[in-house]
């Protein structure tokens, strides 16, 4: 009782106690050299998590809106990071956008969206889409198997009752000989 405590406990502050650093860029870093789409669509951001921007004095880090994201428009900056070392919070769940304020940099490239999930709830719903999928396979075969199967029992009906009734009955004897044996 006491382990399943534990393990109910682990299960439901695991995910709230401990965020993931997502390193920006992988091992390529913040730079013109990184594909940020690619490298956001194989990331998971999960509410708690932080994102770590490492970088040269060449670029910045900064926090724009989604339209200034597109247009690459670095004058409405939310916020404006350049010690080369920045780590933000993904704190609440929906989008967040990023771009390098260096001239050419966000055109060129430069620039991260990430879509920040809550921590429990929304994790379940990606997962159940994907089952469905599987099931209407696994219904097809069976019918075929059902379908199969029911012809030979109408032949061997007659039979096959009668020598259910024999068992049963012959249960039914065995049963009363044990009940009044024990
Ligand atoms: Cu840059």
């Amino acid at each position: 009782m006491a382990m399943q405590i534990t393990l109910l406990i682990l299960m439901l502050a695991t995910p709230v106690a401990y965020g993931v650093q997502h390193i920006v860029g992988g091992s390529t870093g913040w730079n013109q050299a990184g594909d940020y789409v690619t490298w956001a669509a194989g990331e998971k951001f999960v509410v708690g998590d932080t994102l770590l921007f490492t970088y040269d004095s060449s670029h910045k880090v900064d926090v724009v809106s989604q339209a200034d994201y597109t247009a690459c428009n670095s004058g409405n900056a939310i916020n404006s990071y350049q010690d080369g070392n920045t780590t933000v919070a993904l704190s609440t769940a929906g989008s967040m956008y990023f771009i390098c304020p260096t001239a050419g940099h966000c055109s060129g490239g430069m620039k991260l969206a990430v879509t920040v999930t809550a921590a429990n709830p929304p994790s379940t719903s990606p997962t159940t889409p994907s089952p469905p999928g599987t099931p209407p396979t696994t219904t097809t075969p069976s019918p075929p198997g059902t379908t199969t199967s029911p012809p030979p029992p109408p032949r061997s009906n007659g039979a096959a009752s009668i020598y259910c009734n024999m068992m049963f009955g012959f249960s039914v004897v065995l049963g009363t000989m044990f009940a009044f044996m024990g």
